[in-house]
């Protein structure tokens, strides 16, 4: 299989500087152009500024990328025919040169491959409202339960169903852990009104929970819940109307299966006037800063 590391993500290997994956369908599929090109450069420049090296990953022309140059992120940001890839055609697009995005589901998988630890992404997917009749749990809660990468992340999206997600990570041995919190943050809100799991409150103290899971021999993925900055919260309270409304138009309009999750953003942005996108890139920044942050406490 040909896998191209960029040329920054060559240079860190080969320094074995810290890395910090970033997935590619938050560009593709939870973002409009240009916003999303935007975001995505920001988001690598403050894993930069961390220390550690940023590896954006796509499939590119059936090719895996493992950090993407200029060029590549505002290609595949503008793209609209891509693939959104998680672990059931993950394959598929390499074997048949495919170009698509990776969820977090696929990313952990090329994190694994390229040996990075750490990746930051918005929030994960997990169990949709109505999956008693629907069946509908992303696969990033089974590659959670698989895959070892810890993930950083601002909860799950609060369009899903937020018990039910914590359950069936309970069930599958994935640690939750709040960053600094007790309470299991809600994506665009710090607040989901459920208590989180576990609780570490340094990139230290994560680090060494992970040297303390590879000691036991446990494997799969570990979720850290970071809360969205007060600053740029949009409170329950508030952003509840607009989920039940998007979610009410996703029935309506009769969307199922991949496009469910882009469906539902692309609404709650409309709903919230661009607000719910503000939110979002400042989450996946505060992701990005505390991966880089976990990265480097993982080499000392
Ligand atoms: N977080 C965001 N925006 C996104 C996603 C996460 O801030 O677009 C994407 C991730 O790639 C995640 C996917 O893996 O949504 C979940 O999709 P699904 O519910 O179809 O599994
Ligand atoms: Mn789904």
């Amino acid at each position: 299989m040909d896998i191209v590391y960029s040329a920054a993500v060559a240079a860190a290997r080969k320094e074995g500087r810290a890395l910090v994956a970033l997935e590619s369908t938050i560009i593709t599929h939870g973002m409009p152009f240009p916003h999303n090109v935007e975001t995505a450069r920001a988001v690598e420049a403050i894993v930069r500024d961390e220390g550690a090296e940023p590896a954006t990953i796509a499939v590119l022309g059936g090719v895996l990328h493992i950090g993407l140059e200029p060029e590549d992120l505002d290609r595949l940001g503008q793209a609209s025919d891509g693939m959104k890839l998680s672990r059931a055609d993950f394959a598929y697009a390499i074997a048949t040169g495919k170009t698509g995005s990776t969820t977090v589901a696929a990313t952990m998988i090329a994190a694994r491959i390229a040996g990075i630890d750490v990746f930051a992404t918005g929030g994960i997917g997990g169990v949709h409202r109505g999956a008693e009749t629907s069946f509908d749990v992303s696969a990033d809660l089974s590659e959670l339960a698989q895959t070892d990468v810890i993930v950083v992340c601002a909860g799950a999206k609060a369009i899903l169903d937020l018990p039910k997600t914590l359950e069936v990570l309970e069930t599958n041995g994935v640690p939750v852990i709040g960053y600094g919190t007790d309470r299991l943050p809600a994506f665009w809100s710090r607040e989901s009104g459920l208590a989180v799991p576990l609780r570490l409150d340094s990139a230290e103290a994560i680090a060494g929970h992970a040297r303390a899971r590879r000691d036991c021999g446990l494997s799969g993925g570990t979720l850290i819940a970071n809360p969205i900055p007060a600053s740029h919260e949009i409170a329950a309270g508030e952003i509840n109307g607009y989920i039940a409304q998007a979610l009410a138009d996703a029935e309506a309009q009769d969307i199922t299966g991949k496009e469910v999750t882009p469906f539902l953003l692309g609404r709650m942005f409309e709903l919230t006037e661009g607000r719910s996108l503000t939110a979002n890139i400042a989450l996946v920044e505060n992701n990005a800063r505390l991966a880089a942050q976990i990265a480097r406490a993982l080499q000392s």
